[in-house]
């Protein structure tokens, strides 16, 4: 069986989390607790030399990190990701937007200003930085969405997943969702759609962090 490595607040392991579902794989949870240095044993560090969650492990034992690559690793073969090569360029776009223009403001300020304890202060000199590009990113994202009902098109992928995760948790990283009317109902359609679950979700029993 499939094994993921995952942090249950961290939205980078709840893509994962939220694509399994859509999917209805199963699979076995690892919770590894970031903030309090669970990904930093040697153990962890020679199964993903970043130290960081997500993970997924195979079920022939190969190490897959990077939540991209895992929810591409996933979807193929399945309509997330299409086969068509200008569609899955668009699928790729949205998700290389997702980690150089969202998730360094958007999926940051959240970490460290909900997550951190003492993170507001320690990361003062940045806030303005996360603020401004951060709304940059819900602007753009606004935009494409007033004319698409999902990020690649007429249909939900993975990119729809891959913004999702940290944008229905903006709030929580200051951001106000008020003023991008076209992002606030793509979130509730994607809600509403089947396998949909929410961030405390898990499938079964969390297991103590053991990297294979
Ligand atoms: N680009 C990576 C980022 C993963 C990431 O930042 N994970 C965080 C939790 S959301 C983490 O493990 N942080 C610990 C660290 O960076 O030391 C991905 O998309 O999977």
């Amino acid at each position: 069986m499939l094994t993921l490595y995952s942090m249950q607040l961290s939205a980078n392991s709840y893509k994962v989390r939220l694509l399994l579902s859509w999917l209805g794989r199963r699979f076995e949870l690892v919770e590894v607790d970031v903030l309090s240095g669970g990904h930093r044993t040697p153990e962890f560090l020679a199964a993903n030399p970043t130290g960081q969650v997500p993970m997924l492990v195979l079920t022939d034992g190969r190490h897959l990190p990077e939540s991209g690559a895992i929810l591409h690793y996933l979807a193929e073969g399945t309509p997330l990701l299409p086969a068509e090569r200008f569609a899955r360029a668009e699928v790729l776009r949205w998700m290389f937007f997702e980690q150089h223009s969202h998730d360094p403001f958007i999926g940051q300020a959240r970490w460290w200003l909900s997550l951190v304890r003492g993170g507001r202060e320690l990361k003062r000199n940045l806030l303005e930085e996360w603020e401004d590009r951060g709304y940059q990113a819900l602007r753009v994202m606004d935009t494409q969405l007033s004319s698409h009902p999902y990020f690649a098109g007429d249909a939900r992928s993975i990119a729809d997943i891959a913004l999702y995760a940290n944008t229905h948790l903006a709030h929580e990283g200051d951001f106000d969702l008020a003023p991008f009317p076209a992002v606030r109902a793509w979130l509730a359609r994607l809600e509403a759609e089947s396998g949909h679950v929410p961030i405390t979700w898990t499938p079964q029993k969390v297991a103590a962090a053991q990297p294979a």
